[in-house]
């Protein structure tokens, strides 16, 4: 049976070139500075998000624990939209290994915090029974409001309302590159209004592991700290790193086939009656819909989908996820799209 595994871009397997780059990475021990691969990585990410320095770490999950580290204190509080990757996904660790407060607020359907609830979120200095507000974070693109991405003018926004109150700026920009090709704007204009910035080397760029964190000197001269405190000193990482940089030359311009298929997978389910799809929230390369046929439930319809070697992954009650990427080609999506219509059709 064909299989289609549309859970994540976290599924890509790397290219041949990345095999290649990683069996003849020239390395060295990066915990002393020493892997030339690692440090050409760096160089070359903190280029193209147009940062000063930059710092390979393990995944996406330790770039934003490692950032939030860095700009806040105990008890500090951080702002975040209340369907933040960082808030949902990441197991509390601000919480729970760096003692913050997290304040979120709703994410609109276009993924943006609404910069009124931002500012109204922003605790008043001075007074002894508040933590102090430090940081926001922002989420480009943002993955649980559909791969949504946040234009230009509104990052520019946040990051001047973020000076006015004197409070910094962390992207979660997993999927930046997406942003970036998306909007047709450089990914560096989308990060300059921010003090440090993430991106994933290990979801549409097809790495096999990484993320890279971007900011200031003195941000990665910290956050290199802060790696090492969480286990992420790693090595002879170039062989990571080695893959990293072919994905930044060869995997970025492609993201625009991701987004073509999302949008013909998109288009396609909003032709089937049982399906309920917003089309203006599919802008890159993730697809959110429901199911709102009363015949079916959630794992009713899941499973009927898998059956048929479909793989995607459930969101909330009746809202599915499905995420193109390197392993996906039209084919597969004309694929899926028939698969849908015979599963649906076979409930009537
Ligand atoms: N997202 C994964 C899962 O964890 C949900 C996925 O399949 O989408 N920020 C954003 C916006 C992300 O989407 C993810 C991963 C991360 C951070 C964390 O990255 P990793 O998995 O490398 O820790």
């Amino acid at each position: 049976m064909k299989i289609v595994d549309l859970r994540s871009d976290t599924v890509t397997l790397p290219t041949p070139a990345m095999r290649k780059a990683m069996y003849e990475a020239e390395l060295g021990d990066d915990v002393y500075g020493e892997d030339p691969t690692v440090n050409r990585l760096e160089e070359v990410s903190a280029e193209r998000l147009g940062t000063e320095a930059a710092l390979l770490t393990v995944s996406g999950t330790m770039s934003n624990l490692v950032a939030l580290l860095v700009h806040t204190g105990r008890s500090d509080e951080v702002i975040m939209g209340d369907k933040a990757h960082t808030f949902l996904y990441e197991v509390g660790g601000a919480a729970g290994l760096g003692g913050m407060t997290i304040h979120t607020v709703a994410n609109q359907p276009d993924g943006t915090l609404d910069l009124d609830d931002v500012e109204a979120a922003i605790r008043l200095p001075g007074n002894v029974h508040f933590p102090r507000t430090k940081l926001i974070v922002i989420e480009n693109t943002q993955n649980r409001m559909g791969g949504t991405v946040l234009p230009l003018a509104y990052t520019d926004a946040l990051g001047a309302l973020a000076r006015k109150h004197d409070l910094r700026v962390h992207m979660d920009g997993a999927r930046i590159f997406n942003a970036s090709v998306a909007l047709g704007v450089d990914a560096k204009a989308l990060t300059r209004s921010v003090d440090s910035v993430c991106f994933c080397l290990s979801k549409g760029l097809a790495c096999p592991v990484g993320s890279v964190l971007c900011g200031s000197k003195e941000f990665i001269a910290e956050a290199r700290r802060y790696r090492k405190m969480v286990g992420g000193g790693m090595r002879q990482a170039g062989v990571l790193a080695a893959a990293g940089l072919v994905a930044l030359e060869q995997m970025v311009d492609r993201l625009a086939d991701d987004h073509a298929n999302a949008r013909r997978l998109a288009e396609g389910l909003a032709e089937m009656p049982a399906i309920e799809i917003n089309l203006a929230s599919v802008q890159s390369n993730i697809v959110v819909f429901r199911v709102v046929s009363p015949a079916w439930t959630t794992a009713k319809f899941h499973a009927a989908l898998l059956d048929k070697g479909v793989r995607f992954n459930v969101v909330t009650d009746r809202q599915f996820r499905l995420v193109t990427h390197y392993g996906i080609t039209a084919e597969d999506v004309a694929h899926v799209l028939r698969v849908f219509g015979q599963v649906l059709r076979a409930a009537k």
